[in-house]
């Protein structure tokens, strides 16, 4: 309980938090500016994201229904734009992820964090990635002129990079650091970067003549590592349903989606979100992010509060 107090009463928690508070005014005044809307979180879905690695199960039974805890809301970002009068939407969203215990040595994971969700309709990946660029570049502007005290008594200078953004491919990177390689390449770059092309979950597009996947993470350097996953999204059934398969992710799961997608609904969009706790660690040069969190939940840690 000692710990939990000092923790609570940490003296550099307030300027962690007026960091955090800056993000998400720049967040909300960029959307506005740019006409997209904001939705609400859902939490409790028939389904949610299954994720490209295992958790452990977030479901629980309703009144005879088994509901999933939101890993994600991916695919509920597709569904709000089949609308034609959306241009965009985010949300501010609660993801539980029910991470396998040792993942909290990473120092960069939370059993619940919040993930700023964003998808573009009739976006392309390299519309998407400018797009998220300039909402970047905006937030770390806004935090840089609104906070300067708070970064000085935190000790931390912000850089303001300038589009575009450096690009890699992951196979390359691989190549180079082998399986390290996220950790490896965050460490050497001084400005946040790109890396394309990961095999992941169902929904990330394909390219089918090349195989490649249309899909994208933002990585912060100096060893903070991933920021953001996104991609182009599937849209054609027949593909949903192969990638499913070849996945072993159970289509029954996903009834009410897939038959939308069998109606030729989902529209072509594309999008990703970042951790917002992520963000406010590497603004405020935090090692854990643990550290940047009131009440922090660390895979494999007892939750005491
Ligand atoms: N938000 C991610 C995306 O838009 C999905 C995720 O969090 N797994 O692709």
């Amino acid at each position: 309980m000692k710990h939990t107090i000092r923790h609570l009463t940490r003296p550099d928690m307030k300027d962690i938090l007026r960091i955090q508070t800056a993000v998400l005014k720049a967040l909300h005044d960029f959307m506005w500016d740019e006409s997209i809307v904001q939705l609400m979180p859902v939490m409790l879905s028939p389904f949610t994201d299954p994720l490209a690695h295992n958790v452990y199960d977030g479901s629980l039974e309703y009144e005879g229904q088994r509901l999933q805890l939101t890993k994600s809301m991916i695919l509920h970002k597709q569904l709000s734009l089949m609308r034609d009068d959306l241009k965009g939407i985010y949300i501010v969203s609660p993801n539980i992820r029910l991470e396998i215990g040792k993942t909290g040595l990473s120092g960069m994971h939370l059993l619940e964090f919040s993930q700023v969700d964003i998808e573009l309709k009739q976006a392309s990946y390299k519309d998407f990635m400018a797009f998220m660029e300039r909402l970047y570049v905006h937030i770390a502007g806004f935090v840089v002129s609104t906070c300067p005290d708070s970064l000085e008594r935190l000790g931390r200078t912000i850089p303001i990079p300038s589009s575009p953004f450096k690009l890699y491919e992951s196979t390359e990177l691989k190549e180079r650091f082998g399986k390290d390689w996220e950790h490896e390449i965050s460490i050497k770059e001084k400005q946040p970067f790109w890396v394309m092309d990961h095999f992941r979950e169902f929904y990330d597009k394909e390219d089918p003549s090349t195989g490649k996947h249309i899909n994208y993470d933002l990585v912060y350097p100096e060893g903070f590592g991933e920021a953001l996953s996104g991609a182009e999204r599937e849209t054609e059934y027949d593909v949903i349903i192969r990638k499913m398969k070849e996945r072993k992710t159970d289509a029954a799961d996903y009834a009410s989606y897939l038959e939308i997608a069998k109606k030729g609904l989902l529209s072509p969009t594309a999008g990703g979100g970042f951790g917002v706790e992520r963000l406010v660690r590497y603004f405020s040069g935090k090692k854990e992010i643990r550290e940047v969190c009131m009440f922090p939940r660390i895979p494999g840690e007892k939750v005491v509060i």
